[in-house]
């Protein structure tokens, strides 16, 4: 084999962001972009050498050529193994889950998530480390730096043509390639959580589920575990067929991007269950006959339930949110007695407190939750959760999440997305929050007096690390709460994300429209953060 050292030029732009690095398709064509990237990863983490690695990703457009791209630095910086799963489509909590399970030093997850695919679409490359979570801060850090100075690339010369669809072990110089399937690994571990017995016998007694695969990389799974392994019609799947643009769809699972869902679910012949995850597959959007759960209560329902499951039967160490994430896993904790830890969104801070042995499940507003199984969010995990739950309880939807608000109350929540074309503005609107922070505490704005205003500031409980500049939160009266943020995972512009949560305590109305109840905590948000003055923009995008 032989190695040619190329010169390159440095890219500015490689910083990953709240999930590895993300850009759109023509950026990722560039000569050496992928190559360069890898490289830095290799340079950053001297430790991959003689190891093995993951491969794999959500199966987008580009997706293919990335993968050979990959290969070729791999093989030229002394890998011994690669694990490419078949066809390059390996879901998110997958290739955490075989990181780990192989004993790999890590892996690279060709993905851009819930973004756009296709041609004009995004692209993305995260690394995972050993663990099977993702890099921390501080690797990051150094990936990013390494990445702006580069001026050489280690590269295979005449790397063969790999096939990515057939199984065995291919050579690739040096390196061996194992083409892999991951499926049945993945369906093994969510029996060895879930009762799969109990869900078969509810579904022979008639329980009806609708799952959204997007046309992404969570088909086959799906299928395996939903179709093959618990008795579901296969008409339970839409949209199974992973390709490279989603079918034009954008597979991002809420309640905007998945309306058809939304409207199966509010008719009265609607399946029991509806669900849908994104495209590499981490996130989960679940929903009832009627009903739409909230992703913060249902990180709340699975906590105070979670004795009924049977991975999690020995109960749970603590949880985990993040800081903007509704605080109604809070109150599970607090009744549970166990400690809840509020972190920077982004998965890789839950990754320290799960790997310490300080969280047993976690879970962000996104529509991303997980436990400790994984390093990774998980969809379909989140989705089996709730199939065991409502076949454990023999209760629909609507009466799991009724008898919880009962309970702990209902922590009615939205997000608000400005898509802001200019970044300067947005950061303009966040600099403004941020100078007035010192004298809100003890203001009334619009009616509602400020309890308590900061930038929120994280040290990591396992290994002191601190981060800073992570929100504003502001707390207000009656259990309300505003949070600004700037999103992390734009490829263009910026979008700033406003989240207005209210509690109504147990006994109180739990009924009412969410938009309704937090309309007049909208106006707040709008007139603090002057938005529309300084944006122009009269409304947000979307409202979540
Ligand atoms: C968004 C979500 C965040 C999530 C991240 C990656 O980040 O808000 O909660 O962890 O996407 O999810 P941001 O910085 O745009 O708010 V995924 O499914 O795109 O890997
Ligand atoms: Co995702």
């Amino acid at each position: 084999m032989s190695v040619t050292i190329v010169p390159t030029r440095a890219f500015a732009d490689q910083r990953p962001g709240t999930a590895g690095l993300r850009k759109r398709v023509a950026v990722f064509k560039q000569p050496f972009y992928v190559e360069n990237f890898v490289q830095a990863v290799f340079d950053a983490h001297p430790d991959l050498k003689g190891g093995s690695l993951v491969l794999g990703g959500d199966g987008r457009y580009w997706s293919r050529e990335a993968i050979r791209s990959c290969l070729r630095v791999i093989a030229a910086n002394g890998v011994d193994k690669v694990f490419l799963a078949k066809g390059g489509l390996l879901t998110t909590p997958a290739a955490a889950m075989e990181i780990r399970a192989r004993g790999a030093s890590g892996g690279f997850l060709l993905t851009a998530s819930h973004n756009r695919g296709g041609p004009e679409g995004d692209f993305g490359i995260k690394f995972n480390v050993a663990t099977g979570g993702q890099a921390s801060e501080q690797l990051t850090e150094r990936i990013f730096a390494r990445s702006r100075e580069i001026h050489r690339l280690k590269l295979l010369d005449d790397a063969p043509e790999i096939e990515l669809d057939e199984l065995g072990i291919h050579a690739c110089g040096p390196l061996e390639v194992h083409v892999f399937d991951p499926v049945p690994a993945y369906a093994d571990a969510m029996a060895a959580l879930f009762d799969f017995d109990r869900i078969r016998a509810a579904v022979l007694g008639g329980l009806r589920v609708h799952f959204d695969a997007m046309h992404a990389a969570t088909g086959p799974f799906a299928h395996a575990v939903l179709v093959e392994r618990l008795g579901l019609d296969p008409k339970s799947i839409a949209h199974g067929t992973p390709l490279p643009d989603f079918g034009g769809k954008h597979p991002d699972p809420n309640p905007r991007d998945c309306a058809q869902l939304v409207a199966l679910a509010s008719r009265d012949d609607a399946p029991d269950l509806l669900a849908a995850s994104d495209g590499d597959g981490d996130r989960n959007m679940i929903l009832g006959r009627g009903v739409m759960v909230s992703p913060g209560d249902s990180l709340a329902v699975l906590a105070a339930n979670a004795h009924l499951l049977p991975g999690y039967r020995g109960g749970l160490k603590g949880v985990a949110r993040s800081m903007p994430t509704s605080r109604a896993i809070d109150r599970v904790a607090a009744k549970l007695g166990i400690p809840c830890h509020e972190t920077p969104t982004g998965w890789r801070f839950f990754c320290n407190l799960l790997e310490a042995g300080k969280v047993t499940l976690c879970g962000e507003e996104s529509f991303g939750t997980s436990s400790s199984h994984a390093r990774e969010k998980d969809g379909l995990w989140a989705v089996l959760a709730w199939l065991d739950l409502l076949a454990a309880t023999k209760r629909s939807v609507r009466e799991v999440l009724e008898q919880h608000w009962a309970e702990f109350g209902r922590d009615y929540y939205l997000r608000q997305d400005w898509t802001i074309a200019d970044a300067g503005q947005a950061k303009q609107v966040m600099d403004g929050l941020i100078a007035q922070l010192p004298t809100l505490a003890g203001r009334e704005v619009e009616g509602l007096t400020v309890a308590r205003a900061d930038s929120f500031a994280y040290t990591d409980p396992v290994d002191g690390t601190v981060s800073k500049n992570q929100g504003v939160r502001i707390e207000l009266a009656e259990g309300a709460r505003i949070v600004f943020r700037l999103s992390g995972t734009d490829t263009a512009g910026a979008t700033l994300r406003i989240y207005l949560e209210k509690h109504a305590p147990p006994g109180g109305d739990h009924a009412r429209l969410a938009v309704d109840v937090l309309a007049p905590l909208a106006e707040t948000a709008k007139a603090l953060s002057r938005i529309s003055a300084i944006t122009g923009l009269n409304g947000p995008g979307a409202v979540i």
